[in-house]
């Protein structure tokens, strides 16, 4: 590194000494609902599985990713930026040094430092607004107020060639008046370098593109590792290719038509190509074509709504809950009837046993009555005799009814008794489990309506 001269220094100190923006609350607040909604959701869908409401081939991890962090993170970057909120915002990538923030300078008409090495250090937004109002937020999230003079300290030509401002510094916001910013945002990258740490900011702001131009330096071709980032990297964005220092090649056609060919064979959908070069005729060309294709592509954009995709998870489990409990209730509700038939058979039972007992009782003493009264003393005469026979012959059947009574009563139906008791505790705990989550689902929803 080469040393580090008072100049370079000074501005450095008074850069970093800038006013500072301070949060306002409502911006610290909406940021702490963040947080916690993600927290929220989350739980939602942790007891959802625990009480096996989601489906056996349903993923927790990728669905919580994709579905909850990820917008959430998109409406937290959309509190920090609001530009982005229903822009399309669009990606300028590459290698360094191959005209990015030269082609940016044209479209916007603006003096963004350009040079002949490496230069763009930090990722910078370009945002519809006055022109020339600058800032720049540190790494810890503090936004400071950047003076056109202080700015020149992260220019290649007027700074410091490899000063580490990517480790202190996160991005640079430049507002403009064009027109063309009433629509979209673009992000000035620095590029991807030789290891990834040079390349963090291009690749994080790549995560908030729509859209992405990418730009090839003509002579250099595209090479297949940039092909597999590509293919790795687009997602769903649309593509532009770049095609700079054109009249810096022998055969520009040839050059063109190899660059388009390797996409073809990747199967790398491009929405246009352009091309960037040195003489004023192209560079005109350039930015009407890009101009008024940029503004198409603005005017057909559907911005992504972080909040409405959270709405629909938030939705999807809800209506998989209350289904999930319909069905628990149902259940429910059949083991309840079964164990009241079951128990039903039980009482019948007893009660003929009971009564059949007491019918006994009631036989024996009347034989025992027979005796005293017609008997005592006495031989046995023919009528008594046949009093006591027709006595004993109901005692008998009765202690039959009494024995089919208790044959009636099936233990095995008193096992599953306890068995369906026990399942019904079981999907009375699940619709109470599960109704506790609607209800803290619905503690969101409230919130977002
Ligand atoms: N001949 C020629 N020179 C170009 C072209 N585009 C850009 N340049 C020059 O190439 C140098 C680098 O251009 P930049 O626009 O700074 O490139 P960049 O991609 O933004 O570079 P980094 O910010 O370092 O990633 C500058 O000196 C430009 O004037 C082009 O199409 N043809
Ligand atoms: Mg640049």
């Amino acid at each position: 590194m080469a040393n580090i001269n008072d100049n370079f220094l000074n501005r450095l100190i008074s850069l970093l000494n800038s006013e500072v923006r301070t949060k306002t609350k409502e911006t610290r607040e909406a940021e702490e609902f963040c947080d916690a909604l993600k927290w929220k959701l989350t739980r939602c869908f942790e007891e959802t599985l625990k009480i096996d409401a989601l489906s056996d081939d349903f993923e927790l991890a990728p669905f919580i990713s994709e579905h909850i962090n990820a917008p959430i993170e998109r409406m937290k970057l959309q509190i920090e930026k609001p530009w982005l909120k229903s822009k399309l915002t669009i990606g300028l990538l590459g290698h360094f040094n191959v005209g990015k923030t030269t082609a940016l300078n044209l479209i916007l008409s603006e003096n963004l430092p350009t040079n002949e090495d490496e230069n763009t250090a930090l990722a910078a937004y370009l945002i519809n607004g006055n022109q020339g109002e600058m800032s720049i937020v540190t790494k810890s999230g503090q936004t400071l107020a950047l003076k056109e003079e202080d700015s020149k300290v992260l220019d290649y030509a007027d700074g410091l060639k490899k000063f580490p401002f990517a480790r202190i510094f996160d991005y640079i916001v430049k507002e403009n008046g064009s027109d063309l910013l009433n629509y979209l945002t673009f992000i000035d990258t620095p590029g991807l370098g030789k290891n990834l740490e040079h390349s963090e900011p291009t690749i994080s702001a790549l995560k908030v593109c729509d859209a992405i131009i990418w730009f090839i330096k003509t002579p250099n071709s595209i090479s297949k590792k940039d092909i597999e980032f590509l293919k790795e990297n687009i997602g769903g964005r649309s593509l532009y290719i770049v095609l700079s220092f054109i009249d810096d090649t022998a055969d520009p056609e040839k050059a063109t038509s190899v660059i388009k060919e390797r996409l073809n064979d990747a199967d790398i959908k491009v929405n246009e190509y352009f091309t960037l070069g040195y003489s004023n005729e192209i560079q005109t060309q350039f930015s009407s074509e890009i101009i008024s294709c940029l503004k198409s592509a603005a005017d057909n954009h559907d911005a992504y709504n972080p909040y409405a995709h959270i709405y629909s998870v938030i939705n999807f489990l809800e209506n998989l809950l209350t289904e999930y409990k319909k069905n628990v209730t149902e259940e429910y509700n059949k083991l309840d009837k079964s164990t009241d038939n079951l128990l039903d058979a039980y009482r019948t039972s007893r009660q003929t046993f009971v009564t059949e007992f007491n019918t006994c009782c009631r036989i024996m003493s009347n034989v025992v009555d027979t005796f005293n009264d017609r008997c005592a003393g006495a031989t046995f005469c023919g009528g008594a005799s046949n009093a006591i026979c027709n006595l004993l012959n109901s005692y008998q059947s009765s202690f039959r009814r009494m024995s089919e009574a208790d044959d009636a009563i099936d233990y095995n139906k008193l096992v599953e008794f306890g068995r369906e008791t026990s399942q019904m505790n079981f999907f009375n705990l699940r619709g109470k489990q599960a109704s506790e989550i609607l209800e803290d689902l619905q503690s969101i929803k409230n919130i977002f309506d």
